[in-house]
């Protein structure tokens, strides 16, 4: 049956043009096969096809401009195509598995309520002072108990939900408290059991403990200079080994591997265990914070400097939980697309509860949960102490968590005391000690324990007389052993036993420690603790004690490692753990397939001319993304990232035919479902769009840059931002993807001082190069034309993802319509391109006065044009050369200078900048629409007379055209200050130079644009 293909609603768009036929008459077509692009003034978009079946007329030609309802094609249709596609073997297995997750959670919630509960009910019994009628209380508590007796802990809380809501519609609007008591989240009878060797992991974890206070010691006493922490991963020491000896699986050829982010203050402690697997010896250990020399251990995580041993940088406070939180959301990303399997895999944070204040610490917990990550699992160590002081001497650390968690909708799992307390909490049957410990604040708790157990027996059970009765059996040193919850293996294990089979959201485990534990007067518990890392040998000799660690006093004194023989228990112990986890932790590898650079023909369009038609480079990448997005091999392998701002920049299309990331897919109709470009969710999409969400975007960047080593799979992420909330916003996360390795491209799109023009201060970049150029693994580009864009991004893929260059790229594209012209044939146009510089074009015609003329960017085009008034007005002579990166350049620059300087003796190097300008006639002048310090970058690195003119100063809103002017960056500046160099050259009258300034109206009176 013969049908018509028709124009859909492309929104507001009217007359829009056809820029590509991608159909033939008589090819076969399916539904959703694009069979025409066309290309409004802001955005390219594919149309689909809506029915399947046989060319039989194309009734619209490259050129033309179609609206909606307009003839595309005639089809013969074929019915048999249908819309439904097969669900892959991987999607079965995961709905297979999540089908049967729901059944054992339904089992969970409805298994009869356990005997133990009774148990509980003493606990709940807080008496309080604000009680009106204690006995009224007591009859509704006890009806509590009965229902949860009876009916169990979810009908209780359905019943209790039931009665805040009758509240609140009666009126009394007092907001829920998100806090249970201070006490743990499991109850003793609920807590499941390790299987491992509690004596030997005892004697594992004292040795951990020792060598890595040794460690830190020890190079501090060599060069007091190096620092390092002992306080932070003594605290820490118990919930990192029972999750190195019983949860975290490695990598290896059968299984992805958990992903764990190691607090970063306490890598001594992950050494220590290293040195003890036999994966680092004693020189190494004696190598800490020592890098120069190759072999050494840098003071924290940090994958750059230990490329196969750390994999996440997390010491700059903050950035490992919104890392994590996105880490797990791209785990979960790449298996509801199909790359990778699911096999269960966790990420693990671990985190201080000082970190926690870092607004990037909480910053996306709400997306966590939303996005049901129960692949992640929070570990916030609570010592109630961070480098000044404690956390919150004035209130609860724990609590605020708890409720801040609850809140966004984790599951919290509290481990507050250790066992000691568990009879002691058991006979407080009048609630006092729950009462107590709800009310005493963390500044009160940091001071007990740097204390003894007279005080805490004076200080804390003394407040009533029955909690004083309480523990009046126990002495004060069963006292000073009631041990806080994350010194306690079993406490530990408990907690992270529940996590791990947490279903439908992330888990946080807040566990209360003690800053500096074991440490003694020294460090324990003081606000000095942080910074601890000398101790003396009585210090030296109170830790060994304190931890039974077999060494002699002599060998105390010389502050000796301690590692058992290869035949020991212990050894043999903490290898076996490993070896039945899969292998050692951490440890980076990849084993992922390169991605092999597409052809060169498919950016050949963006080689040659666009004619009349104009776009911004903004619109060239977009274009050159729909391109790419044809290429299978390629295609599934980009990762397109963006904050929000899809429409700002033409990309509305990708909604449609690539799908939005959405992990429940879409429950609802989209008010646009009728247009092309509709907002379209899918659980197998393939853009981020994060939401006004920076930080965030740039966290999934990072994920999806290093999911060659975190997966072993190559991906192409591409995170578009408006370039002024891009390296000023998330520089520090930024800095993390250069030590993490991260391989994909940053866009800066809208970037420029001058060419976003109305959006103002606080919008017009011109600086983000100069920032970028800090980081020493970003490779920078500034190109002006299509084809620049194209040799730019082709050659970033073949380096970073066909050749596994550790290199990111930056690339800014601009707003800017104009039309780009043909690449030039000069054999050695690409090579300059990639170098950061070329000849555009030469004026020749007069042969006496020469100048040379840089420019970047959209500013590029002023330096064109001002060139042809030299030239035309001025009978100036000039060549003008398109720098596409000062930054590369300077790079260039600095190596040849350094070499040249090394061997004074030998033939000296020439740097690029020299090569392409040192033989040429006339002074040069740069500019480009960033700050003067972008092109004064390669000043040092040529002979000649150097001037450079830039958009230094802020933003502000108005014309383009006034924009450029008011930097002085815009053709008449530019002819106006040619004139004026050549004049300083003395190569011309200074006549000249005044006379435009005159004719052109500038005023040499005005202020210095950083001034205004
Ligand atoms: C962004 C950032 N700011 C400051 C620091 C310096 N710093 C390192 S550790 C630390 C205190 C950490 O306290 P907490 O998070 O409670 O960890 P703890 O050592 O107590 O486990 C500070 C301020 C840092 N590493 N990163
Ligand atoms: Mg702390």
């Amino acid at each position: 049956m013969s049908e018509k293909l028709l124009v859909p609603d492309i929104g507001d768009f009217e007359e829009v043009e056809v820029i590509e036929i991608l159909v033939k008459q008589g090819d076969q077509i399916q539904i959703n096969d694009p069979v025409v692009t066309i290309e409004s003034d802001k955005s390219s978009v594919e149309i689909p096809s809506t029915i399947s079946g046989k060319i039989e007329t194309i009734k619209v030609k490259v050129g033309d401009k179609v609206s909606k309802g307009d003839l595309l094609l005639n089809l013969n249709s074929s019915n048999q195509a249908s819309s439904e596609k097969p669900i892959p073997k991987d999607t079965e297995s995961i709905i297979k598995q999540a089908e049967a997750a729901i059944v054992e959670k339904n089992e969970e919630i409805e298994a009869p309520p356990k005997k133990a509960q009774k148990k509980q009910q003493s606990n709940i019994q807080v008496t309080n002072n604000d009680d009106l009628d204690p006995l009224e209380t007591q009859d509704w508590l006890e009806s509590l108990s009965a229902v949860v007796a009876k009916d169990g802990n979810q009908r209780a809380h359905f019943l209790i939900k039931e009665l805040i809501n009758k509240a609140y519609r009666e009126g009394a609007n007092i907001p829920y408290t998100q806090n249970t008591p201070y006490i743990n989240t499991i109850p003793p009878e609920a807590e499941v059991k390790s299987n491992g060797d509690q004596n030997i992991e005892r004697r594992i974890r004292s040795l951990i403990r020792w060598n890595a206070a040794a460690m830190v010691v020890r190079a501090n006493k060599k060069f007091p200079e190096l620092g390092g922490h002992i306080g932070t991963f003594a605290s820490a020491a118990t919930l990192y080994d029972v999750g190195m000896n019983h949860f975290w699986r490695a990598k290896n050829n059968k299984f992805g591997g958990d992903l764990v982010y190691f607090q970063g203050h306490s890598a001594p402690g992950v050494y220590a265990r290293a040195f003890l697997e036999g994966r680092l010896n004693e020189k190494q250990l004696d190598s800490f914070r020592q890098e120069v020399k190759p072999g050494g251990l840098s003071s924290y995580p940090h994958p750059w400097l230990m490329p196969k041993f750390w994999q996440f940088p997390t010491v700059s406070m903050g950035l490992g939980p919104m890392l994590a939180i996105y880490q797990a959301r791209y785990m979960k990303y790449l298996i509801n697309r199909g790359l990778i399997k699911d096999e269960g895999r966790k990420v693990w944070a671990f985190l201080g509860d000082g970190e926690m204040d870092e607004p990037e610490s909480m910053g996306a917990i709400g997306l966590a949960a939303r996005e049901k990550l129960d692949n992640l699992i929070f570990v916030v160590n609570c010592n109630l102490q961070r480098l000044d002081g404690p956390v919150r001497g004035n209130g609860k650390i724990i609590q605020e968590l708890e409720g801040s968690f609850r809140g966004a909708g984790w599951n919290v799992i509290k481990v507050i005391w250790g066992s000691y307390w568990d009879s002691l909490i058991a006979n407080d049957k009048t609630g006092h000690l729950v009462k107590i410990m709800n009310e005493t604040v963390d500044g009160e708790y940091q001071a007990m324990k740097a204390r003894d157990g007279a005080y805490v027996r004076k200080k804390f059970f003394g407040k009533y007389p029955e909690t004083q009765e309480l523990v009046s059996s126990l002495s004060d040193k069963d006292v000073w052993r009631l041990n806080r919850g994350g010194h306690d293996p079993h406490k530990v294990y408990a907690a992270y036993d529940k996590a791990s089979k947490n279903q439908g959201g992330p888990t946080v485990i807040i566990a209360k420690t003690i800053k500096g534990y074991g440490m003694g007067k020294t460090g324990e518990s003081v606000n000095t603790s942080h910074q601890t890392k000398k101790l003396d040998v009585d210090d030296l000799l109170y830790y060994r004690d304190r931890f039974d660690v077999p060494l002699t006093d002599e060998q105390v004194r010389n502050i000796e490692y301690f590692k058992p023989n290869e035949k020991s228990p212990e050894i043999k112990y903490i290898k076996e753990r490993r070896l039945n986890l899969g292998g050692f932790l951490p440890e980076r590898t990849t084993y992922a397939k390169p991605i092999k650079a597409p052809s060169k023909e498919i950016f050949d369009f963006m080689k040659v001319s666009t004619g009349e038609k104009e776009m911004s480079t903004t619109m060239a990448m977009v274009r050159m993304f729909t391109n790419l997005l044809r290429d299978k091999n390629i295609s599934p392998r980009l990762v397109p990232i963006i904050p929000d701002e899809a429409r700002t920049f033409g990309m509305e299309g990708f909604f449609q035919k690539i799908g939005i990331y959405a992990h429940e897919g879409q429950k609802y109709e989209p008010e646009d479902a009728a247009q092309l470009s509709s907002y379209r969710e899918d659980k197998s999409g393939q853009v981020l769009e994060e939401g006004i969400n920076e930080a965030g975007a740039m966290s999934s960047w990072i994920a999806a840059a290093t999911a060659y080593t975190n997966h072993d799979i190559e991906m192409i992420p591409i995170y578009i931002f408006y370039s002024m909330f891009g390296f000023q916003r998330v520089g520090d996360f930024a800095w993390a993807a250069g030590d993490s390795q991260a391989r994909g491209f940053l866009i800066g799109a809208t970037a420029g001082r001058t060419t976003l023009a109305g959006e103002g201060l606080q919008h017009q970049d011109g600086h983000s190069h100069l920032i970028a150029s800090t980081i020493p693994n970003c490779v920078t580009y500034d190109p002006t034309f299509h084809y620049e864009l194209a040799v730019i991004f082709r050659e970033g893929m073949r380096r970073m993802h066909e050749k596994k260059e550790n290199v990111f790229y930056y690339i800014t594209t601009m707003n800017e319509n104009y039309s780009h012209p043909e690449m030039p044939k000069d054999k050695n146009c690409e090579e300059g391109i990639l170098k950061g510089m070329y000849k555009i074009r030469e004026f020749n015609k007069f042969k006496k006065t020469k100048i040379q003329l840089l420019g970047s960017g959209t500013i590029l085009r002023e330096m064109m044009a001002a060139a042809e008034v030299l030239q035309n007005e001025y009978q100036i002579d000039s060549e003008i050369w398109s720098v596409t990166s000062f930054n590369e350049l300077r790079k260039n620059g600095m190596e040849v200078e350094r070499y040249n300087l090394l061997n004074p003796d030998k033939e000296q190097k020439i740097s690029f900048v020299e090569q392409c300008l040192g033989k040429l006639e006339g002074p040069i002048m740069a500019a480009s629409d960033y700050m003067r310090m972008n092109s004064d970058q390669i000043r040092p690195y040529t002979n000649k007379s150097f001037y450079s003119l830039g958009t230094d100063g802020f933003g502000r809103s108005d014309t383009r055209k006034n924009l450029r002017k008011f930097f002085e960056v815009d053709k008449e500046h530019l002819v106006a200050y040619s004139l004026s160099v050549l004049a300083k050259e003395q190569l011309i009258a200074s006549k000249y130079a005044k006379e435009a300034i005159k004719k052109y109206n500038i005023d040499g009176e005005k202020p210095m644009p950083t001034k205004l």
